[in-house]
């Protein structure tokens, strides 16, 4: 779905802001039909959860409902008006002045309407939006409604971030031409030192389409005429980790006779390729060893929601560190999470929502039998077309960004367990008919090693979760380190194919320090990283390590959790523990490289 930009056809209103607020219920019975009854404000962008002091907020399961006016400009006279909502977490429905115009599952991927009919330039509208926070065993993630004894409905899940939800993500009111560009897929590649641009446009009619590439500076570099096309760049400078050069498309509908322009649509992309050969993962060819973290989209009071200025701040972070590269963990990011990793040159894995899809997690805790995971009562053929519906929104969405290297299909799903390969087969074929150009990648949880998996070999590259040294061998690192050393030698030796570390880190409070080897003290956290490292730089196969997590972070209510997840390497207000300091100290010698 193509991103609102402002172009010489195309305009835009940011909706962000204060928008009124109701939980469902303490508004009239159909609060879209009329002005919110309220005095509660919510912002927007924000998860809403934490704006408030009232509990029954905070832990609402259910619909809430978010209004606001808003007003077509009034040179829209001849334009299509579009309504875009970049997530509505996880359900949203959309009424203008009371009518439904949109309707949408899935929290983590924008859904837009055209509501021409239902507006006029120049006048005011009314804007509700109705969110759903509740998951089930169709939606992706998944997640179950009980009620408590107390009679209180609770939401639990299969993941231990908080289930932030809202409008956590920007609004837009946005103007398109009656004739106009609907997508655009470019594919790129290099020979020699030229860049090869692929291009697909589509439009909502029959209208001759032209294309013209700019450099940076705004030169144009190449053009042809046709809505599907290759472009070839003379001594093009390629897209590369760390310098993220862009090149923008710049697509023209015209109109029948050639002279006029109908639309203009300008799709940033860069020139770079990306494959997996033998136990190699290659960017423009060259040996690419991830040096990073899976994060998450989480700060105090606004939950997920979007912010530029931490935006700005990870980031900043992330070169400090000599991060080389991230993980969408556990859903997809705010495209201007994308935008900025593709300006910068850092490189992205892109994982969807599908977290949790394991029963088989709460057997290996407890040690009594677990329900089967694969089984149509619990995830089965309903799940995966919700799983299929999402890979086909994300790759929609993300498709064009070069610093998505590589698409990660789900979080630690159940993937030993009979039944994994039937649930994943039609889904990795999926992903390769929507974007042949990706290596594709699963991440594997503690319980699915080289002798059970059902399904590595469907993917390019092997991503295992581990925690020995934590939840294994807890305060053990000696004991730690066989483990983790047979473990990866089994994937290593049974696939051939590369190997990183999606996960690996260790609860750390801050101050607390210790002479011995004493888990949740900072020296211990360094420790558990130098060990891991031991193990991993003994291994040719191996391309990367991504800490567990970039910072602390927001879980739900549980007894093993105590004010949240605290693997980060940062606190939650971002200040770095002792271990940061040691990670800077190998990721910035290495510098993409692998260690030798
Ligand atoms: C995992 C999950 C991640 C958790 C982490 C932990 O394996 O993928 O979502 O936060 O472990 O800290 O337990």
């Amino acid at each position: 779905m193509l991103k609102p930009r402002s172009t010489p056809t195309r305009e835009q209103v940011n909706l962000d802001g204060l928008w009124r607020f109701a939980l469902d219920g303490a508004a009239r019975p159909e609060p879209w039909k009329g002005p919110l009854d309220t005095r509660l404000e919510a912002a927007v962008p924000a998860s809403y959860n934490d704006l408030f002091t009232d509990p029954a907020i905070r832990d609402h399961v259910g619909w809430v409902w978010y209004q606001r006016t808003a007003r077509v400009p009034r040179g829209w006279t001849d334009e299509r008006v579009l309504l875009r909502v970049d997530a509505a977490t996880h359900e949203g429905r959309v009424y203008v002045d009371g009518v439904l115009v949109a309707e949408h599952v899935g929290g983590y991927t924008p859904f837009e309407a055209d509501i021409t009919g239902h507006v006029r330039a120049g006048d005011e509208f009314r804007l509700t939006i109705g969110v759903n926070n509740e998951l089930s065993n169709v939606t992706i993630p998944p997640g179950t409604v009980t009620v408590a004894r107390s009679g209180r409905r609770e939401q639990q899940y299969k993941h231990d971030f908080y289930n932030y939800a809202g409008l956590a993500r920007s609004i837009w009111l946005h103007s398109v031409p009656p004739v106009h560009v609907t997508d655009v897929t470019i594919t790129t590649g290099l020979d020699g030192t030229t860049g090869t641009v692929g291009y697909s446009v589509e439009t909502n009619s029959s209208a001759p389409v032209r294309v013209r590439a700019l450099d940076a500076d705004g030169a144009e570099v190449a053009a042809a005429a046709g809505a599907t096309g290759a472009l070839r760049i003379d001594g093009a400078t390629p897209w590369r980790p760390g310098a993220g050069y862009l090149y923008e498309l710049v697509i023209e509908v015209l109109d029948e006779d050639g002279g006029g322009v109908l639309d203009v649509y300008r799709e940033p992309f860069g020139v770079r390729t990306v494959e997996v050969r033998g136990t190699e993962f290659l960017i423009n060819g060259e040996p690419f060893y991830f040096t990073g973290f899976g994060k998450h989209e989480d700060a105090p009071v606004r939950g997920k929601g979007h912010d530029n200025a931490h935006l700005v701040h990870d980031f900043q972070l992330l070169e400090w560190i000599g991060a080389n590269s991230f993980r969408t963990s556990h859903y997809p990011y705010a495209e201007e999470v994308l935008e900025f990793a593709d300006r910068h040159g850092i490189v992205v894995i892109d994982e969807t929502a599908a977290v949790g899809l394991n029963l088989a997690v709460q057997g290996g805790l407890t040690g009594r039998p677990h329900d089967p995971t694969w089984a149509p009562e619990n995830f089965g053929a309903a799940t995966r077309d919700a799983h299929a519906r999402h890979l086909r929104e994300l790759i929609a969405r993300d498709k064009n960004h070069p610093s998505v290297v590589m698409w990660c299909l789900a979080n630690e799903s159940s993937s030993a367990e009979e039944g994994a390969r039937e649930y994943f087969e039609p889904l990795v074929e999926l992903t390769r008919e929507l974007d042949p150009t990706r290596p594709i990648t699963h991440t594997a949880w503690l319980g699915a090693t080289g002798d059970n998996d059902l399904i590595a070999d469907l993917f390019d590259v092997v991503t295992v979760n581990r925690y020995y040294g934590w939840y294994i061998a807890n305060g053990d690192l000696e004991a730690a380190e066989q483990y983790l050393e047979h473990d990866l030698r089994g994937w290593v030796e049974k696939f051939g194919k590369p190997v990183m570390m999606g996960e690996y880190g260790a609860d750390t409070l801050p101050g607390l320090h210790s002479v011995w080897d004493v888990p949740w003290t900072e020296e211990y956290q360094r420790a558990y990283f130098e060990m891991n490292h031991r193990v991993f730089d003994r291994f040719e196969a191996f391309v990367g390590e991504h800490v567990w997590n970039f910072a602390d972070f927001a879980t739900s209510n549980g007894i093993h959790r105590v004010d949240g997840n605290k693997k980060g390497v940062f606190t939650r207000d971002r200040r770095p523990k002792s271990a940061a300091h040691a990670l800077r100290a190998r990721w910035t010698g290495l510098n993409g490289r692998k260690p030798r």
